[in-house]
């Protein structure tokens, strides 16, 4: 029989999953029983998983190592058959999602804090996913963060730590334990849904690239799938090695933290398209040679071209965007007759979307696309799907782009956040900006800015009829023209107030300008209505994206 032991605990009152999961600083989670607890208050939340398989892996930041030989000893303790572990306990969250999908697992822990930085005083992160292979609804996150107010006890397998750096099984207690290849599924997958053939083809006609995985998750995938499997030469995957404190870097793939790559490809010899992703993989950077992508135009024109990849040749079902993610894909949904929903932010609200078949392509401002191959965003699968997309039209991404916004006009787009900000200051702020909405509709700014709704954004859920509400302050206008406010879920450092900019431009209209001077307007306007210079003491935003 096992050795399951029952351990007292007494509870923490903060760990309330974020928008992803619980994300805090590494010391936090070193806390006694920190781990334990959140762990075991997620187990309490489910029910029938005796017996069943869990998948646990992370992006392999600082902490990574002594968080997985606390899960599987939990999930041990907690009566789960098989625990699927990455080797080095590895994943990226894709793979994750990927391999609780292939397997019919129960579900996943994935263990990281995803773009934010790690160390020992970065950031650590645990997100439970479900047997779908997407992040928990609220429903079970609220239930475990209940759970983690008055936990009083915890059980676990006490058993030497499992060795994870050798594909194969072992046991602890009477679980399970099987350590597996964490990109030989995952590269299988992509393979039954795009062209390698063509992309190989690419590569070998002189084709050049350059993918940054910034020393996370995503360098052991590229390297097999984008030198090895397709060959595109060696070199052309950078900071391939993932490492615990991502080589002292910021694991975010923006035009900020991935600057030197935004240069390269700006300057004249460059290579024909750039790409990166963060630290679990989930995200994507898009930047072919003179032209960055927004995501939220990635998301159009990827949705637009999916036809051209084998996995989607039969057309796809919908789009589904996050609501501060710019209406660009709109356009596409509304020329070609497609179901089109806008959620709130976070991965977890594409779930039933994709599960009931109404949409396959979905995606965030916050440089996140995916399709129904999983249930999470995908960074290398938008890299791929562009790279079967440049195969089979044959032109550059700037062609492409322009060609875009001629068919369906251009969402001029931006997004500029103050990162830790003082947080009663922020909740005041949204507080009086939302006391202000209903005076709003139909007042009209610098002449040519007439409001048209004003609110807080509410989502009904078509598929399970759930509702969450307080999702963000949307202002938009007659013209097109859309300000919102949010405070972000997924900050460990007071608040971070997201102000996201958009107006559209008709297809016969100047596609030309550049995006901040063409947003000025409505960043001065958003400015007069929230007071944020005024109010924050900042000047200027921390990070433009
Ligand atoms: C941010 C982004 C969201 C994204 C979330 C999680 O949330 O704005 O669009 O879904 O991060 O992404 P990741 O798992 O890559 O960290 P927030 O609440 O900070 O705006």
């Amino acid at each position: 029989m096992a050795n399951i032991k029952s351990i007292k605990t007494t509870p923490y009152q903060d760990q309330k999953p974020g928008t992803s999961g619980l994300r805090k600083r590494v010391p936090v989670f070193q806390q006694p029983n920190y781990v334990e607890n959140f762990v075991q208050s997620i187990f309490d939340s489910l029910e029938g998983f005796e017996g069943q398989t869990l998948v646990i892996g992370g992006d392999g930041r600082y902490y990574n190592d002594v968080a997985i030989q606390k899960a599987i000893k939990i999930a041990a303790g907690n009566g789960f058959g098989k625990v699927m572990v990455g080797r080095d306990g590895l994943l990226s969250t894709p793979a994750a999602s990927h391999i609780i999908r292939h397997y019919k697992a129960f579900g996943g822990l994935v263990l990281s804090a995803s773009h934010n930085p790690g160390g020992p005083d970065g950031d650590f992160g645990i997100k439970y996913n479900i047997g779908n292979g997407g992040p928990a609804p609220e429903k079970i996150t609220d239930a475990a963060f209940a759970r983690t107010k008055v936990i009083d006890s915890y059980k676990m397998v006490e058993a030497p730590d499992v060795a994870l750096g050798h594909i194969g099984t072992q046991r602890v207690g009477d679980m399970v334990v099987e350590v597996i290849d964490p990109v030989a599924d995952y590269a299988a997958l992509m393979e039954t849904l795009f062209d390698f053939t063509a992309i190989r083809a690419l590569f070998a006609s002189g084709f050049r690239m350059r993918f940054d995985a910034m020393h996370a998750i995503t360098g052991p995938y590229a390297h097999r799938i984008l030198e090895e499997m397709l060959g595109a030469p060696e070199g052309t995957v950078i900071n391939g090695t993932p490492s615990q404190d991502f080589g002292g870097g910021h694991p975010d793939p923006n035009l900020v933290y991935a600057k030197d790559l935004y240069d390269l490809l700006m300057s004249p010899d460059g290579p024909d398209f750039g790409a990166a992703s963060d630290g679990d993989g989930d995200r994507n950077l898009i930047i072919g040679k003179n032209r960055f992508v927004t995501p939220s135009d990635s998301l159009a024109i990827l949705a637009a071209n999916a036809a051209l990849a084998p996995g989607y040749a039969t057309g796809i079902a919908g789009i589904a965007r996050s609501m501060p993610t710019s209406a660009a894909a709109d356009k596409v949904a509304e020329k070609r007759g497609l179901e089109m929903h806008e959620t709130p932010t976070g991965w977890k609200f594409f779930g039933n979307l994709l599960d009931a078949g109404r949409v396959t392509i979905c995606g965030e401002e916050s440089a996140g696309t995916g399709s129904n191959h999983v249930r999470e965003k995908d960074g290398l699968w938008a890299v791929l799907l562009w790279l079967n997309i440049l195969a089979a039209r044959k032109q550059s991404v700037d062609e492409i782009v322009r060609d875009h916004w001629q068919t369906y006009g251009r969402n001029y787009y931006t997004r500029h956040d103050y990162e830790e900000v003082d947080a009663a200051v922020a909740n005041t702020l949204m507080d009086d900006l939302r006391a202000k909405l209903p005076g709003l509709v139909g007042q009209s700014f610098d002449d040519d800015l007439t409001v048209a709704y004003a609110d807080d954004f509410t989502y009904h859920d078509p598929v399970d009829g759930s509702t969450s509400s307080k999702q963000g302050i949307r202002i938009g206008f007659t013209d097109g023209s859309r300000i919102v406010f949010r405070l972000s879920g997924t900050g460990t450092v007071g608040a971070t107030l997201r102000l996201y900019l958009e107006r559209y431009e008709a297809a016969d209209g100047r596609h030309d300008l550049d995006t901040q001077t063409a947003l000025e307007p409505l960043v001065g306007l958003a400015d007069r209505l929230a007071g944020i210079r005024e109010r924050t003491g900042r000047q200027s935003p921390s990070v433009i994206t």
